[in-house]
This record gives structure tokens, C-alpha cells and sequence, in this order.
């Protein structure tokens, strides 16, 4: 494909609900979306324009990771979208499957990679009318949806909060837990909704090795795993950690490329991977750790970022390849908004539709779009 010029977008949508994790409290998200246009040959040697979206994960402040909004939109501006003009204005040709060696250069700013690499495959597949999931090589049509459930108020209010999300059909449970909100919410949830919900949790980096014995009491709660309790780049650590306690570690924050994965797989620093796409530098990557996973017998499950429908129909699309065994945090729309930014993803029993149209296979509303959009830049080869 020839880049014609790209489109770079900041978005702030409201939450429905505020969402507290173990590292603060988001209200609104905050998002950079970029748009990609170019043309791409026919079989008749016609050139056809063709637009394909990609969506940043970076949150509006580096507390998941060291990426946020406006930095992701910083180096997209400066850096990396510049390279990718330059290299289809010298006459080489642009592929999704060329965006990571064109950009390694840039040490990290992962989730601005994977946000361009996104939104060229996007416009690459609308161009040959191949969906996301097809290329991927998706087995499912549908996935799993479960959900993930914020630090709350009280042990009342998340109670209520569980048992609506349990009626809703969400096949498996999460709680964000924290130093002082880790064991008295895990025995509150069991007690009222019994031993056979799926259930897990995720500490986001928030506790140390020394923690190992409020963990441990996790242990007689039969969760199914145990998400990122230590820092980042505490991978040996958290391979401790797994000796000490008997519910299933799962890295997510520490697994930051395919090598990180092997790494962690190899010194068996967790049973299971949670997979996103924004934190591994794209979604050919995320199917590499996919692969790779698969091939070691390593559980993995589709990540959530609170994404719009664009990253939502992404994640499905990926959720549905064979390895992704555990339901994932693809969940439905309306889970965060009340107005996403694309057709609602819904819930239907449980399951969510992994999108069959080419490319993502959704596209944003452009009124609803223009409502929620803050900044619009638009950059082509100079
Ligand atoms: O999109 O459903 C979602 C969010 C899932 O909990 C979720 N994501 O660490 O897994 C995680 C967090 C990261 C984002 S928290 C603001
Ligand atoms: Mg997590």
C-alpha cells in the first residue's frame, strides 16, 4: 500500500462509572485514534483509496505503564508516523507486516507502534476484503466475554456490582484488587455467588514478594489465576512468588514482547499470559506470544484497555485464535459506555461476535466520533 497521509486524533469519552484499580481512578478515557489513508493496487492494476483505524491503549496518565496519551501522540506526530511517510514516499511499499522492522529503531513506545501497525493492517485487509479474525487465523466466531470489576466503595457495593454483571451472562469474573482490598473481597464474592464462578484477580504491580503471605491466603478460593501482583520488571521475582503460593500466576504488565514471554515462560515466572496487543508493540506480535504460548502449553487470554469498539472488535478478532483458552476482558460496549464510538458490541449469552466484515470490520460514527474528538492533525509526506 501507498501512504497517502495519516490522521491523528485525541478522544476523551466518559465512563459510565468510575473504574479504580490499584494504581487510581479513570473517569473519562482518553485516547488517541489514528487514521491511515492510502491506495492499494488492484488485480486490474487500478490504485483504490483505502482507510484503515488504529487506536492507542496509552492511558491519559503513565500509571498502567510509562506510556500515556499524549506522549503515544507525541512520538506518533514526531517520530514514527514521519518514518512511515518517508518509506512510501521513496516508492516502497507499506504492509502491517513491515511496520515493526520499519520502526524498531525507536526503543518502546509500544503502544504507539502497535496503534499504526494497526491502523495499516486495517486499511490493508478493507483492501483485500479479509477480515481481522481470517488473517489472523481465528477459529471461533464468537469469544468468551468476561469482565473486569473495579475497586469499589465497599464490600456492598461490589457485591451489587458482581451480581449484575453475573446476570448480565459475563462468563467470568475479576476483581481489581490492591493492598487492604485483596482477601475480603475474594471470601465476599465467594460466599454469595458460590465456589463455581470463574474467578480471578489482578493486582496491577501493586504488591512486593514480602506480600507472599496475604497471597498465599488467596490460595483456598480456587481462583483461576492470579494476575501481575509484582512490578513490571520483576519477572525472576514473580517466578518466587510462584513457588510460595498455589493459585496460577499470570503476567500481564511484564510482558512486554515476545522475548519477555520467553523469558518468563522459561523460568516459570507464570501458568498462564494475559495478551494485549498495545503492550507487546501490535497485534502481529500479540499473535507471535499467542504462538508461542500455544507451542509450551501456556493458557492465554485477550487483555482489556478500555477500549473503544475499534480496539474492541481488534481483540475479538484475536481472542478468537485456538490458544486463547481463558475468557479474556473483551467485554461488551456498554460495560464502559453508554455511546461507544462504533456500532455496540453486545453480549449474547455470554459471548461476544468477533466482527466478520473486512479489516476490523466496524468503523467509527462519525457524529458520535466528532462529539468525543479534542484534537484532529493531519500529517502526509512533506
Ligand atoms: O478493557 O475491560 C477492560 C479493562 C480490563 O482490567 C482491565 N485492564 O491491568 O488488565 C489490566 C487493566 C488495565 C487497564 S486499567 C485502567
Ligand atoms: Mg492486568
Amino acid at each position: 500500500m501507498k501512504i497517502t497521509g495519516v490522521e491523528l486524533r485525541t478522544i476523551r469519552m466518559p465512563l459510565k462509572s468510575p473504574f479504580e484499580t490499584s494504581f487510581g481512578v479513570e473517569s473519562d478515557r482518553v485516547a488517541v485514534l489514528i487514521r491511515v489513508i492510502g491506495t492499494v493496487q488492484t488485480h486490474e492494476h487500478q490504485a483504490v483509496e483505502v482507510q484503515g483505524w488504529g487506536e492507542c491503549v496509552a492511558m491519559e496518565q503513565p500509571l498502567y505503564s510509562s506510556e500515556y496519551a499524549h506522549a503515544a501522540a507525541d512520538v506518533l506526530r514526531r517520530f514514527l508516523i514521519p518514518m512511515l511517510l518517508a518509506e512510501s514516499a521513496a516508492g516502497r511499499e507499506v504492509t502491517a507486516e513491515l511496520i515493526g522492522p520499519l520502526l524498531r529503531a525507536v526503543i518502546g513506545h509500544r503502544m504507539a507502534k502497535a496503534a499504526l501497525e494497526m491502523a495499516v493492517l486495517d486499511a490493508q485487509l478493507r483492501g483485500s476484503g479479509q477480515s481481522l479474525a481470517s488473517y489472523f487465523g481465528a477459529t471461533r466466531s464468537t469469544v468468551d466475554s468476561g469482565v473486569s470489576v473495579g475497586i469499589q466503595p465497599s464490600i456492598q457495593a461490589l457485591l451489587d456490582v458482581v451480581g449484575n454483571y453475573l446476570a448480565e451472562g459475563y462468563v467470568r469474573i475479576k476483581l481489581k484488587i490492591k493492598p487492604g482490598w485483596d482477601v475480603a473481597p475474594v471470601e465476599a464474592v465467594r460466599g454469595r455467588f458460590g465456589d463455581l464462578v470463574p474467578l480471578q484477580v489482578d493486582g496491577n504491580a501493586a504488591y512486593t514478594l514480602a506480600d507472599a503471605r496475604v497471597l498465599r491466603q488467596l490460595d483456598q478460593y480456587d481462583l483461576l489465576l492470579l494476575e501481575q501482583p509484582l512490578p513490571e520488571d520483576d519477572i525472576r521475582q514473580h517466578a518466587e512468588l510462584a513457588r510460595l503460593i498455589r493459585t496460577p500466576i499470570c503476567l500481564d504488565e511484564s510482558v512486554i514482547s515476545v522475548r519477555a514471554a520467553a523469558d518468563a515462560i522459561a523460568m516459570r515466572a507464570c501458568q498462564v499470559i494475559n495478551i494485549k496487543a498495545g503492550r507487546v508493540g501490535g497485534y502481529l506480535n500479540a499473535r507471535r506470544i499467542h504462538d508461542l504460548c500455544l507451542a509450551n502449553g501456556i493458557p492465554v487470554w485477550c487483555g482489556g484497555m478500555v477500549e473503544t469498539g475499534l480496539g474492541r472488535a481488534a481483540n475479538a478478532a484475536l481472542a478468537a485464535l485456538e490458544g486463547f483458552s481463558l475468557p479474556g476482558d473483551v467485554s461488551a460496549s456498554d460495560r464502559f459506555y453508554d455511546q461507544d464510538i462504533t456500532r455496540a458490541f453486545t453480549l449474547d449469552d455470554g459471548q461476544i461476535a468477533v466482527p466478520t466484515g473486512p479489516g476490523l470490520g466496524v468503523e467509527p460514527i462519525q457524529d458520535v466520533l466528532d462529539d468525543c474528538t479534542v484534537t484532529t492533525e493531519w500529517l502526509q509526506a512533506t
